[in-house]
């Protein structure tokens, strides 16, 4: 399907605004949605705030479109149960089925993929399997239509991945005078102290770490986007006499920013979190985050954090790595870099339970 038609389609059927957390299956229709400057496109840090958002054009008489990946709507559910199931407020929920059954696809969307038409169910929520062609898409909408004005509550879309083709990618950025994450990822494993303990995000941060460092204290989260800090906070609390690095990215970290608060409030005294910036999913497309213009150190310090740090060069990085150990902790660390990654980025050939059993090894 082609991203154009398919907008245009739903908006002639009146379903409009868009808002939604990006999904590598919807690539072709955010890249369009962005460069539309007249048409209405919200990005949201959660797919929970994007029901929360959806919920007020709905009450504002809107038939609000939500995309989300099925991985997050596990973060979706609660508005869906207690705002629009519970206020009868419509919305098209465009769900990516990642994990489907029978295909291949990364670990993180197993369970998701077999559960979701389950979880539908059992919220009542009606839902289509989103098959290819014009028609298709036609017949789908007349449903959702109907069900949104009649039930006054959300219909699903359940799409595939390749149901989009592939769209004309947007001009990539001027290469700037900034560095990639892995120039920093690689010093800043060949700094940490062998005891020490590197956790990587969802994204780039934890497949770069996981692909390009030796370092045996290091694990990919490679779900759950946005728990990393939390992770390494619990971490840090029982291993305190070594140092655990957050490695995180702004869309991650914008996902659950409260996670600023916990860590400043608890102040971990061997927490360093280090925040790759490059303002983009960039591991699911490269859609711009809403992270220009956040002053994220003036965040972390007025959520507690003792010590944050600007880096927007390797001489900077490596005179904070050589400071490091004499730093205030919980220590922030705002680092700007480019998009850009190795070319063919290989995922890890560990299994999930073996980079558990990896670090708990380690830990031991
Ligand atoms: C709850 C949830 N929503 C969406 C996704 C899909 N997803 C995986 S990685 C990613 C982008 C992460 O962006 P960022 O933290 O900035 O890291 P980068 O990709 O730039 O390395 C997204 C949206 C997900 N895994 N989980």
């Amino acid at each position: 399907m082609d991203a154009a038609t398919f907008i245009r389609t739903l908006r002639e059927a009146s379903f409009s605004p868009f808002m939604g957390v990006p999904c590598s299956v919807f690539t072709p229709l955010i890249d369009l949605l962005a460069a539309s400057p007249g048409g209405e496109h919200y990005v949201c840090t959660s797919e929970g705030e994007a029901m929360g958002l959806a919920g007020g054009f709905a009450l504002a008489g809107s038939l609000p479109v939500v995309y989300m990946q099925n991985d997050g709507f596990g973060n979706a559910v609660n508005p869906l149960s207690s705002l629009q199931l519970l206020y009868r407020l419509p919305a098209l929920l465009l769900i990516s089925w990642r994990g489907e059954p029978g295909l291949k696809d990364a670990p993180q969307h197993r369970v998701m993929g077999i559960a979701l038409r389950g979880l539908l169910d059992q919220l009542q929520v009606p839902y289509r399997v989103l098959e290819d062609g014009a028609a298709a898409l036609d017949q789908a909408l007349v449903q959702a239509r109907d069900h949104c004005r009649t039930a006054s509550t959300p219909f699903a879309f359940i799409i595939r991945k390749g149901y989009f083709a592939p769209g004309k990618k947007p001009a990539a950025p001027e290469a700037g005078v900034l560095c990639q994450r892995l120039d920093y990822i690689q010093l800043l494993a060949a700094a940490a102290d062998a005891g020490d303990v590197l956790l990587g995000a969802t994204g780039f941060s934890g497949r770069e770490l996981q692909q390009y460092t030796l370092h045996q204290g290091r694990f990919y989260m490679m779900g759950s986007m946005g728990c990393l800090p939390a992770l390494g906070l619990g971490l840090a609390a029982r291993h305190s006499r070594r140092t655990v690095f957050v490695l995180d990215g702004d869309g991650a970290l914008l996902m659950k920013l409260g996670s600023l608060a916990t860590i400043g409030h608890y102040r971990p005294g061997n927490l360093v979190h280090v925040l790759f910036d490059n303002q983009a999913y960039e591991s699911t497309g490269g859609q711009p985050s809403v992270a220009p213009g956040i002053d994220f150190c003036a965040v972390a310090r007025a959520c507690g954090y003792p010590a944050q740090e600007e880096v927007s060069s390797i001489p900077r990085f490596k005179e904070l790595l050589a400071a490091l150990a004499g730093r205030a902790k919980p220590l922030f660390v705002h680092v700007r870099i480019q998009c850009g990654t190795p070319a063919g980025l290989p995922r890890p050939e560990q299994s999930p339970e073996q980079m558990r059993d990896d670090l708990m090894a380690f830990l031991d």
